[in-house]
């Protein structure tokens, strides 16, 4: 029987989806931060809630939001836990051009405020801390491939945000002895990735058109490079770099890197449907080789202000110190996502577009 227990902002996210299963797994307590919602925001969850009125509970859900310290303080307080992991976020880079403020409240000054609760709470020693940094810190391109020491120059208020957050949980870990630890994650993905991130947006919109639900996908940038994982394996390296004796930063990632345009190729082709592009820019197409189909469009909607033109991370220092490194290859996660949205649509009875935002 384990005495750890776990708080998690973001537990309705992929990662806080991923992160409980695998907590629950390893006979953590488990303690999730939800925000309160006018539709159901669990469906990631449902599958292993537990009924808080039976014995043995060990997953609960609490109301919370990172913009409402006393809310954080009092959930520190009344759960004591042993790691706390900062998943929540508002994630979407593009959205964060469009909240500004908002983005800076949850992501730095959210962050800040876990911190101070912690220290506030005099649970400085007893409390371990995670912080979902980002290789979008790496935003403009310094060096290739990314690690842990490589300059930051984030490009969108959402990398300026986590920009903060990096830095204070590195400040309260050297001011306040703190067992804090970043890790930089490169971009993640699974079944379970929100629908508007262009990995799912893709696959979506592939079974979608396979089953004949819709007639052609709009994309922004199909010439952005990332170094694409599974969050699987990613959250497993979260956990891990809290095991450690001392805390420190780490950058996940697999090493390897492939353009968007790839990614759309890789996931037509597991429904058979080879694409051949034509044209040039804002024109460019994809058709379906065989029946000449315009399948891809790209709509200027979706290129941002300031794009991240490639992102590729070094992990060695994960896997000379955590033993980490990733699992599930590209071709693997993309015919995994593929598979599963073709039971998704396939399960959605109304016709509807996919791949709005
Ligand atoms: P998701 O967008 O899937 O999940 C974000 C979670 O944060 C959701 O549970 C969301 O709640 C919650 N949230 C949003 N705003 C607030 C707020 N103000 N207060 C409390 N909770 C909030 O993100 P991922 O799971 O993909 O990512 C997890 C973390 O890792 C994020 O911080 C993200 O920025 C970071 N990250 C992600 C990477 C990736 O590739 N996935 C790579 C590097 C870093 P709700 O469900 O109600 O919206
Ligand atoms: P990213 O992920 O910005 O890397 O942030 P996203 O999937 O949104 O974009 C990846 C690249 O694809 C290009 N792109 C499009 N993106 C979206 N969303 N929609 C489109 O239609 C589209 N067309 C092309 C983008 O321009 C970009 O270059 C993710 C988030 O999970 C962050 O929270 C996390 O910190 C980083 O990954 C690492």
């Amino acid at each position: 029987m384990s005495d750890k227990v776990a708080l998690l902002t973001g537990v309705t996210g992929q990662d806080g989806a991923y992160l409980s299963r695998l907590l629950l797994e390893k006979g953590y307590t488990v303690h999730g931060i939800k925000r309160r919602s006018s539709s159901f925001n669990t469906e990631r969850i449902d599958p292993i809630y537990q009924d808080p009125h039976l014995p043995g509970t060990k997953f609960f859900l609490h109301y919370g939001d990172l913009t409402d310290s006393t809310n954080l303080i009092r959930l520190i307080q009344s759960t004591q836990p042993t790691e706390i992991y900062n998943l929540g976020a508002q994630s979407h880079v593009q959205v964060s051009f469009e909240t500004p403020e908002y983005t800076a409240n949850s992501d730095a000054i959210g962050t800040l405020r876990l911190l101070e609760a912690i220290r506030i709470l005099g649970m400085e020693k007893k409390t371990k801390f995670y912080q979902a940094s980002t290789s979008e810190l790496y935003g403009k391109v310094q060096e290739v491939p990314q690690k842990e020491t490589t300059p930051f120059y984030p490009r969108s208020p959402y990398g300026a945000a986590k920009l903060y957050g990096y830095w204070i949980t590195v400040n309260y870990r050297e001011s306040y002895g703190m067992h804090a630890s970043n890790g930089i994650l490169f971009n993640h993905e699974s079944p379970l990735r929100g629908e508007t991130f262009v990995t799912r947006k893709i696959t979506r919109a592939v079974a979608a058109i396979k089953l004949g639900r819709q007639d052609c996908l709009y994309l922004g940038n199909l010439d952005a490079l990332r170094d694409w994982g599974h969050a699987k394996d990613y959250v497993e390296g979260m956990w891990r770099m809290l095991q450690q004796d001392e805390p420190d930063d780490y950058v996940l990632a697999t090493g390897e890197m492939h353009k968007v345009r790839e990614f759309v190729e890789l996931a037509f082709h597991h429904v058979g449907t080879t694409i051949a592009w034509e044209g040039t820019g804002t024109d460019e197409v994809g058709k379906d080789a065989e029946t000449g189909n315009i399948i891809v469009r790209i709509d200027p909607k979706y290129f941002r202000p300031a794009e991240v033109d490639q992102l590729l991370g070094d992990p060695s220092k994960a896997k000379a110190k955590l033993g980490w490194e990733h699992k599930v290859s590209f071709s693997e996660l993309v015919e995994e996502m593929v598979r599963e949205d073709l039971k998704v649509v396939a399960r959605e009875h109304e016709t509807r577009v996919y791949g709005e935002d």
